[in-house]
């Protein structure tokens, strides 16, 4: 048998002054932060029977789905996200009461509430996804940007899998099929340790998954996922990439999963010393951190940051509360077997 591989970590992030404007500086942090206080939001919402089914926390994630989808022109780009990207979701242009709308299930969500995780597509601000949480979508952003080709726009497509997703087949055919027709695919591969309970010593045998882009002919690269501007320069690298006709690139992030598979796991099985390493590496607090060292924000413009985008949640769960829920009848509706429905 294999020996046991030991936890991951992510190669250390080359130190250097930022190549950003502090206007974009500003915006990583605003949008890391609005991801962080949803979460937040969610969490809460759960605990008080308002938010049902999974609620998956992204807490950790936030450079990863920032930083990647910023990297994207989203009025020409398509974004395909996976359950722990709700960062992603903001930076392509989602607004606030949408997103809650979705996920509390109420009436006139984009899933007419019967769905409460994100499983919605809003062509219109070039979201699609997530279609399933392990590996289906993968293929289908593949096949979109097959088709943008043909018809000879210029359209890069960002998706993410899991580290326990990255071993189902649909995700190497998607990618092999990506890299024959060198299509301008983007896959991150985020490696929080954890598919479930299963760690990833128990996933995989390699010790990188980027290292798999070789066997497809593709680049690959594994960074930390905790450093936004890092996982912002990488992305924009694999755009160029793809924008120049050179195909897709395979981006492994590192981070931890901070909380369980979903709220109702109290992931007993993660060792405490993983999760206290990983919380002193804290995505958002870290880049807070940087822009006031860099003297980009003050310590009171980001306390404000914080409480006005708190205000902003704590606004539009208020909103979101107020709505009836869902028909009864849309619990049938686009089921495929007739007899169910009646
Ligand atoms: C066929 C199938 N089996 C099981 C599940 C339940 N499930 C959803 S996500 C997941 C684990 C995903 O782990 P990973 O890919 O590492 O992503 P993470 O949740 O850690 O971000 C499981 C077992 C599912 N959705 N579909
Ligand atoms: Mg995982």
């Amino acid at each position: 048998m294999a020996k046991a591989k030991r936890p991951q970590q992510a190669p250390q992030a080359p130190v250097s002054s930022s190549t950003l404007s502090e206007t974009e500086r500003r915006e990583l942090l605003r949008y890391m932060v609005m991801a962080r206080e949803f979460d937040a939001a969610m969490l809460r919402l759960y605990r008080q029977g308002k938010a049902f089914g999974g609620v998956y926390s992204q807490l950790g994630n936030e450079a990863v789905s920032v930083g990647t989808a910023y990297a994207l022109d989203t009025k020409a780009d398509v974004l395909f996200p996976m359950h722990r990207n709700i960062g992603s979701h903001f930076v392509f242009g989602q607004d606030l009461d949408t997103l809650m709308v979705n996920h509390l299930a109420r009436k006139g969500s984009q899933m007419r509430g019967t769905d409460g995780t994100g499983h919605y597509a809003d062509p219109a601000k070039r979201i699609y996804g997530n279609v399933s949480h392990l590996g289906a979508m993968i293929p289908v952003a593949a096949g979109f940007v097959l088709a943008s080709k043909m018809r000879g726009e210029s359209c890069v497509a960002l998706t993410y899998i899991g580290d326990g997703g990255a071993q189902v087949g649909e995700v190497h055919e998607a990618l092999n099929f990506a890299a024959v027709q060198r299509l301008p695919l983007i896959l991150v591969i985020e490696n929080n340790q954890y598919a479930y309970s299963t760690p990833s010593s128990l996933e995989f045998a390699c010790e990188r998954l980027s290292d798999r882009a070789l066997g497809y002919g593709i680049d690959g690269v594994t960074i930390d996922g905790t450093d936004v501007e890092l996982v912002l320069a990488t992305t924009r690298k694999a755009v160029e990439r793809a924008r120049r006709g050179e195909g897709p690139t395979l981006i492994e992030t590192v981070t931890m999963r901070m909380r369980g598979h979903a709220e109702h796991d109290d992931f007993a099985y993660v060792p405490k010393a993983m999760l206290e390493e990983w919380a002193a590496k804290d995505p958002v607090e870290r880049y807070a951190e940087r822009l006031i060292a860099d003297g980009v924000m003050s310590t009171e413009s980001v306390k404000q940051l914080r409480e006005e985008t708190l205000a902003h949640m704590i606004a539009a769960i208020d909103r979101a509360v107020e709505l009836p829920w869902p028909d009864a009848e849309e619990a049938f509706r686009n089921v495929f077997m007739d007899e169910v429905a009646q």
